[in-house]
């Protein structure tokens, strides 16, 4: 059986991993969460000192997931979408959250006040929405609002059946 492939990316914060691991397990494809990838695998490319995190290898992740990729039915989860092979993807949720909510989340995560500042402000001017629409046809990329509970549920729910149509589309 054919099964798509699903980017999930946004801000860090707005609830990929949450949205992922729960649509992973009502819908049986896989998650794959490309941080934690690239910390196992220490897929690597230098440090950067300015924004105190090591740089993500990006051929080392693409060439590293091609073949799942290849085989379909994944869930991706990452706050960059630009490097992807656009050809992976069969549909691409960008989701939002509203400042306030943001700025909660990543205050409890610990974050100093620079990094909290460049997140909201990565939030506001929407940079993954329009990394989104330049990496991929506009008619692929789909906003979500993830403020609440209630936008989870309904999120995984439309995704959900987006997915079984996606099935029945594909199957002959
Ligand atoms: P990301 O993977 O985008 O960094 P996350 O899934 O770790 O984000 O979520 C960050 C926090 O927000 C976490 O404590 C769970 C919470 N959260 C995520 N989606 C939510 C929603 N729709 N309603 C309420 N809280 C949510």
């Amino acid at each position: 059986m054919l099964l798509p492939n699903i980017l999930l990316t946004g801000t860090p914060g707005v609830g990929k991993t949450t949205l992922g691991k729960e649509l992973a397990s009502r819908s049986g494809l896989k998650y794959i969460n490309v941080g934690d990838l690239a910390r196992e695998g220490q897929l690597y490319d230098g440090y950067d000192e300015e924004y105190e995190c090591p740089i993500l290898d990006e051929d080392r992740v693409v060439d590293e997931l091609e073949n799942q990729m290849s085989e379909g039915g994944v869930i991706v989860d990452y706050h960059g979408c630009d490097f992807f092979p656009e050809r992976w993807f069969h549909i691409v949720f960008v989701l939002q959250a509203d400042n306030s909510v943001l700025y909660k989340r990543l205050e409890i995560r610990g974050y100093n006040e620079k990094k909290l500042k460049e997140n909201i402000q990565c939030e506001i001017f929407q940079v993954l929405y329009e990394e989104a629409l330049a990496s991929y046809k506009e008619e692929m990329v789909h906003q979500l609002p993830s403020n609440k509970p209630e936008d989870l549920e309904d999120n995984i729910n439309q995704i959900l059946k987006w997915i079984e149509q996606w099935i029945k589309d594909h199957s002959s």
